[in-house]
């Protein structure tokens, strides 16, 4: 019996079309390539969604992360929501607070502040998330320098996007999700259980890494959806809606969903970084891109007036909508 089928039945959770193909469609960066920062861009303004390889982040982190992770999700039903705080904390199906619902259990952590800490999480998880977490923001932000140095900011100003998400004042959370095999007899053939429904981070951008089981999908700018192979070697990166704006739309946020594993496959384990500003942070187009007589395709707005937006809407919704500008 798989821990997560209360309360929410599996039948209250929409199917989704498996995609297929097109595994090229995911651009690669190798971070140590002296093109890197051009692949970075590249792929931004394309996709918004990039495998990255040679990032630094030792395998053993990621290991001792997915093994207690592993055992945390393993525990009783009941022993885990003494974890749960919506929309911090445990959950168990119910995505968000406005109605969303997937197949997947997960643990989602506001970090910095001492917050990872504060969750009542057992001790060891606890370590290996916060270790886990200082090594990928550190990708993060030299990815960010990427960005800016591929965008063509100048040397000087280069660390603009990246001390936006600077620890103490940046809004970071993690989020590990499990996604069990669903035993769904409505999933079959073109069909499987949506594990989280399609959407767009809100944040500047995340960081994910996934075990070997696939179900994540990303959709292209033409709008077909395609499948992210798994690889727990290589980190994947998300352009979220706040970067949208902060380069007046020269890159896209990526939309992306993630199918569970169907019965009789293996638990889908992946863990994200997500990177937000400060709550004050005013995210508009960066003055040190925008070309003479362009305008801002947004209305100025900060990080604590989008992301309480972003917690009002339900996953699917085009948050971005009310900010732009006619
Ligand atoms: C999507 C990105 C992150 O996972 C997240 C999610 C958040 C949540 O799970 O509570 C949201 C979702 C995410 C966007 C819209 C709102 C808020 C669920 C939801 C329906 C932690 C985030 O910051 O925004």
């Amino acid at each position: 019996m798989v821990a997560i089928t209360v309360p929410i039945s599996v039948e209250a959770i929409p199917l989704v079309k498996c995609a297929h193909a097109a595994a090229a469609a995911v651009p690669s960066v190798d971070l140590s390539a002296p093109g890197a920062a051009a692949a970075v861009a590249d792929a931004c303004r394309g996709v918004g969604f990039f495998r990255v390889t040679n990032h630094g982040v030792p395998a053993a982190l990621a290991d001792a992360l997915e093994e207690r992770a592993a055992a945390f999700f393993a525990l009783p039903h009941k022993d885990k929501l003494e974890a749960s705080a919506r929309p911090l904390g445990y959950g168990s199906k119910s995505i968000g607070c406005n109605g969303d619902v997937g197949w997947l259990e997960y643990i989602l952590l506001s970090v910095g502040s001492g917050s990872v800490a504060a969750a009542s999480l057992p001790a060891s998880l606890r370590a290996a998330l916060e270790e886990y977490t200082d090594a990928v923001r550190e990708v993060g932000a030299r990815v960010l320098e990427l960005m800016a140095d591929g965008l063509g900011v100048a040397e000087e100003h280069r660390g603009v996007l990246r001390r936006m998400v600077a620890p103490d004042e940046a809004d970071e959370m993690v989020r590990v999700n499990h996604y069990p095999p669903c035993p769904c007899p409505l999933a079959a053939g073109q069909r499987g259980v949506t594990g989280f429904g399609e959407h767009t981070d809100p944040q500047i951008i995340s960081v994910l890494r996934s075990n070997r089981i696939g179900g994540l999908q990303i959709m292209l700018p033409d709008g077909r959806w395609v499948p992210v192979a798994p690889d727990p070697d290589s980190l994947f990166v998300n352009v979220g809606d706040s970067l949208q704006v902060l380069t007046n739309g020269r890159f896209q946020s990526v939309k992306h969903r993630v199918v569970a594993p169907a019965e009789g496959q293996q638990s889908r384990l992946s863990v994200i970084y997500f990177g937000g500003p400060a709550p004050a942070q005013r995210i508009a187009p960066l003055p040190e891109l925008m070309r003479e007589g362009e305008r801002s395709l947004y209305r100025d707005f900060t990080w604590a007036e989008y992301k309480k937006a972003a917690y009002k809407s339900r996953l699917g919704d085009h948050r971005l909508g009310p900010f732009e500008l006619p």
